[in-house]
């Protein structure tokens, strides 16, 4: 299941429950979004990623700390991440790719149809 908005969503009980957020492409500290029904810094404990985009979080805000990349849909983020991400980055997980292959994705090209 994708999120139910934006790019990414964020809950702060396993398995997507209890209050949750939703971001778009962008970077964020947690503290800013503590809202009534949003996730608020150091509780989140999964998350969803919409497909072809990546979170990275993070264990301390301005983007500090541990962090951890997550691309897939996440029930538990871990005990490392569980209750301490205090900040996010989301962003399309093609963009780094892209930026290193400087346009060449043609010469990357196979045609698996041909054996
Ligand atoms: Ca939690």
């Amino acid at each position: 299941m994708p999120p139910s908005a934006g790019k990414a969503q964020l809950f702060v009980d396993r398995d997507y429950g209890g209050k949750n957020g939703t971001l778009d492409v962008g970077e964020y500290n947690i503290s800013r979004l503590k809202e009534k029904d949003q996730a608020g810094n150091d509780t989140v404990s999964s998350l969803k990623v919409a497909p072809g985009y990546a979170v990275i979080a993070y264990t301390d805000a301005n983007f500090q700390g541990d962090s951890k990349e997550f691309t897939a849909d996440t029930p538990y983020v871990g005990d490392a991440f569980n209750d301490k991400i205090s900040s996010v980055k989301v962003r399309a997980a093609s963009a780094a790719k892209d930026t290193e292959q400087n346009g060449d994705d043609w010469f990357y090209f196979e045609d698996s149809s041909s054996g």
